[in-house]
């Protein structure tokens, strides 16, 4: 039996009804094969073993009181689950699907992301399934004060630095940061994604998406071509999406979609961002919105679509970015992508396309860029901003943004070399995987048994 199932049978036993945290170490450990064949100081040092196991799980509840004076009661999570690179570094999800898998996959992926920026941060993911639809401004300030109450005692700037994820945004972070505050007495970099008035870095809001386009850009070129002009399908209408869209638009390319939970626009004129930050950023309203100044694009919801395809992916499209959420994109999605001809796919979101879908691109030869590579320009920001916060300095937007673009040409520069020297060439999740274990690894052996 192979490395990978023994690894996913033990972890069924272990920690059962996980299949996200399955689903993502199965797609690693099967990446690693080609190495784990000829290496034995893995195996003698039980790196698998020790990796695939979090180092310290923390789950607590999180009481608060709503606008009508009734107790709600959500489940919190920060998962430290690996630091032999730096602190533990990852965001924080406010969604009602949060579940320990999730909590688990996430912060799973987040230690070879972290990895691969070359940055010294280790990997950790926490949140809670708190559904922040439709509550208001004072209900989220006291749920993210509730939820700091108790997490506090475990992070620290030097420790464990969370940063926001699906929703948690600049708001977000200002209200938990306030709780740390006043429950420490300390003004820290404990949170990364702060507001720029008190010690948030420049460019980190717009870092995962402008990096998802860098990336898939560094792909383009591999091709001898570029983004310029090409067809792009985003999904998604969040911070990953709008920033994504925002830098195809300075590239020239057209992004034509963009979606959130209810449903999809596609705009053939190209997405008008201007209008989608108001609709989002400032009104929080329904995509369905757009229609109302853009009587020419098509939305159609996502109740129409009850054949489990999603209907970003059934347009015409040069190049897929799938920037909402996990196993969003399906072998369904993926036939329909390839009978279009498209020719990239750059994952924005983490494991938006599952392993079938991953499987199809790869045996048609599309260009796949993985999510721990691809959008690892976020969290590589958030470490921008923990150095700027420890050196007591601000960066312009300018020195940032180049930064960003060095660190996603070295990651791809790193995963593509790496698919090479293992005899797979193109494949940047094998080279992905390989390139970020073997760093995390490397420093597990030189830290001894811990
Ligand atoms: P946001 O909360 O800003 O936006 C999420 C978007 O995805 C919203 O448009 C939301 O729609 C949509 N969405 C969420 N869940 C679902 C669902 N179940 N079905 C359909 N649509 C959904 O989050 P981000 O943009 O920050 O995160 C998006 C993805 O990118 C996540 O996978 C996240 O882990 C990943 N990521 C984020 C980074 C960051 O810096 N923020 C860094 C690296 C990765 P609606 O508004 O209707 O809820
Ligand atoms: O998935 C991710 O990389 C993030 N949500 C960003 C994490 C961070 O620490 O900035």
């Amino acid at each position: 039996m192979s490395y990978t199932h023994d690894t996913i049978y033990y972890l069924k036993q272990s920690s059962p009804a996980q299949c996200e945290f399955y689903q993502a170490v199965e797609e690693v450990l099967e990446s690693l094969e080609p190495l784990l064949e000829h290496d034995d100081q893995y195996r003698k040092h039980a790196i698998i073993e020790r990796m695939v196991e979090p180092e310290r799980q923390i789950m607590f509840r999180v009481p608060w009181v709503d606008d009508n004076g009734n107790v709600q009661v959500n489940k919190g999570y920060r998962i430290e689950f690996n630091s032999a690179l730096g602190p533990y570094k990852g965001g924080l999800r406010f969604h009602p699907s949060v579940n320990a898998s999730i909590m688990k996959f996430l912060g799973f992926e987040q230690i070879f992301k972290n990895a691969l920026t070359g940055l010294p941060i280790g990997g950790g993911k926490g949140g809670a399934n708190f559904d922040p639809k439709g509550r208001s401004d004072n209900e989220i300030m006291r749920f993210c004060q509730s939820y700091m109450t108790e997490l506090y005692r475990h992070i620290g700037a030097t420790t464990d630095v969370p940063a926001g994820d699906i929703g948690v945004g600049a708001r977000e972070i200002g209200y938990m940061f306030g709780q740390y505050k006043r429950l420490t007495g300390r003004f820290e970099g404990v949170l990364t994604g702060k507001s720029t008035l008190w010690g948030g870095s420049l460019a980190r809001k717009e870092a995962t998406g402008y990096g998802v386009v860098y990336f898939a850009e560094h792909m383009m070129a591999y091709q001898n071509d570029s983004l310029k002009g090409k067809k792009c399908l985003v999904s998604g209408a969040g911070n990953v999406a709008i920033y994504a869209i925002e830098k195809l638009i300075e590239l020239d390319a057209i992004p034509l979609t963009c979606s959130d939970s209810r449903g999809t626009i596609y705009h053939e004129q190209g997405i008008d961002l201007a209008l989608l930050k108001e609709i989002k950023q400032v009104r929080g309203d329904s995509l369905e919105t757009y229609l109302k100044t853009h009587k020419d694009a098509q939305y159609t919801p996502v109740n129409d679509y009850p054949e489990n395809g999603h209907a970003v992916w059934h347009y015409e499209g040069d190049a897929a970015f799938p920037c909402a959420t996990q196993n969003e994109l399906t072998q369904k999605d993926a036939k329909a992508l390839l009978k279009n001809n498209v020719k990239l796919v750059t994952e924005g979101a983490n494991m938006p396309c599952d392993q079938a879908a991953i499987d199809t691109f790869i045996d048609a030869k599309v260009a796949f860029g993985p999510g721990k590579a691809a959008n690892a320009g976020g969290v590589a920001t958030s470490q921008l901003e923990m150095s700027q916060n420890a050196s007591m300095q601000s960066w312009s937007f300018e020195q940032v943004d180049k930064r960003l673009k060095i660190i996603m040409e070295n990651i791809f520069n790193s995963a593509n070399g790496t698919a090479k020297e293992y005899g797979h060439e193109g494949n940047l999740i094998l080279g992905a995987n390989i390139a970020g274990f073997k760093r995390v690894a490397q420093a597990m052996i030189e830290q001894g048994v811990v």
